[in-house]
């Protein structure tokens, strides 16, 4: 087989790219390991920025969000039990948008799928001659073995994707962090316990209560890693969360039955550069945010609005300079929610270091949050997202 882009990945990053390269007359194969249903079940994100919007709106994915979605111009945060708000629309003009990844990822899928992408399904995907100007991608599907020739080939293919494997260690440089605890998420069928997120800080330990819907609500609570989800009946969640988001929201808050709960560990992690030869990294292949400022998907979006440009520069007239940028601009961008992420981590979570002084810093960053209009259009800005 032959295409113009070989795309690794049918998750976000990877749907939207090959959306946006249509719309370009670029064509391109998608090649997902998972099932359809197994992608779109994946339960993550929930918080979308401004740019991401439009750029679904861009790609044709956007009515069902625009008429689903839940804009949001605000968000609470809480220190020992007593909330407050950050006008994020009055300090920044700017709304984000409340839709499930869920969501987001069948209404792509509709999309992808009237070509009879991705291919879902397949297996031991291998990345070749990444420095020619012929790179060739490898697979089995139904157990038989298969090649697709192609110009260039994106990584959209998460954190634990072949791509980035693809790049030899010496081919580039990863930075880490892994954080000493992870978030118990619960998805209920009840009404959220306010019409914003609340992220918490607690001596006990963060919590954050977000949504899906008016009728869906989805919590977090810290955990340290070596917890067991079977020690966690929901009836535990909801008195932790109780305790930690505050008497406010304790008192608007339906308890219910869990339709999913999971553990999932924090890490901050990218990989310079996003490029090896004619293979292009995009979102979590190439990074990973804690999820605390909402950051991942987003970032993906972003990453394959400046891949989509580049390349179809490349196919409208040739030009190289995208390409040649494409690392160092998504990098640019990368960093600041790096940044912000792991700002907004420390502030919010109980560290096995955090003594009584380190308590006391975020106490009172807390408390200058609260009254300080400088500090809070910082929060805000970075948390609706920067410009592209
Ligand atoms: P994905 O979604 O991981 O998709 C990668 C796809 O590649 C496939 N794949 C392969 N296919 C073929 N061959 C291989 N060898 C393959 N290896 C892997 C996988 O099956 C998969 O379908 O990466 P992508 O597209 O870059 O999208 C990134 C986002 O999914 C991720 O950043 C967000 O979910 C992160 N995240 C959040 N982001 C936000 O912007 N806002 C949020 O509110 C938010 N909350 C969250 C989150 C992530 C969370 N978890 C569980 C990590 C909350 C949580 C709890
Ligand atoms: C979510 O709704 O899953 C969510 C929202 C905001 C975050 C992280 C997760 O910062």
């Amino acid at each position: 087989m032959r295409t113009q882009v070989a795309i690794i990945g049918g998750g976000p990053a990877g749907l939207l790219l090959s959306q946006l390269l249509h719309l370009s007359g670029v064509d391109s194969i998608v090649l997902e390991r998972q099932t359809r249903d197994y992608v779109e079940a994946r339960i993550r994100a929930g918080m979308l920025e401004q740019v991401t919007v439009d750029l679904l709106d861009q790609a044709g994915a956007g009515a069902r969000m625009r008429r689903e979605g839940l804009p949001h111009g605000g968000v609470n945060l809480a220190s020992e039990g007593e909330s407050f708000r950050i006008d994020v629309e009055g300090l920044t003009g700017k709304q984000m948008m409340v839709y499930g990844q869920t969501e987001l990822t069948k209404d792509l899928n509709d999309l992808v799928a009237t070509r009879d992408q991705p291919l879902f399904e397949v297996a031991d995907v291998a990345l070749h001659d990444l420095e020619g100007a012929v790179p060739y991608v490898t697979y089995r599907k139904d157990g038989a073995a298969h090649r697709i020739d192609c110009d260039f080939i994106a990584g959209c293919d998460g954190y634990h994707g072949v791509s980035r494997q693809s790049v030899p260690v010496a081919g580039g440089q990863a930075f880490e962090r892994v954080y000493p605890f992870g978030w118990l998420g619960i998805l209920a069928d009840v009404p959220p316990c306010d019409h914003e997120l609340i992220y918490a800080n607690h001596e006990r330990g963060f919590a954050l209560a977000s949504m899906r819907s008016n009728v869906r609500s989805r919590y977090y609570v810290q955990v340290s890693l070596d917890e067991k989800l079977e020690d966690w009946p929901d009836e535990r969640i909801w008195d932790e969360l109780a305790i930690r988001l505050g008497d406010k929201a304790a008192a608007g808050m339906t308890r219910g039955p869990s339709i999913e709960k999971s553990i999932a560990p924090l890490r901050s992690f990218v990989f310079e550069p996003m490029r090896r030869g004619r293979l292009f990294l995009a979102g979590d292949a190439a990074h990973i945010v804690p999820p605390t400022g909402a950051k991942g998907l987003n970032l993906a979006a972003s990453d394959v609005h400046y891949l989509h440009e580049a390349i179809t520069a490349w196919y409208g007239n040739g030009a190289q300079a995208g390409l040649d940028d494409y690392s160092a601009k998504a990098l640019a961008r990368v960093w600041k929610a790096e940044r912000f992420s792991w700002w907004f981590t420390s502030l919010m979570h109980r560290f096995p270091d955090t003594d009584a002084f380190a308590r006391k810093m975020q106490v009172a960053e807390l408390d200058y949050l609260r009254g300080s209009k400088a500090a809070q259009t910082v929060m805000a800005e970075n948390y609706v997202g920067l410009p592209f």
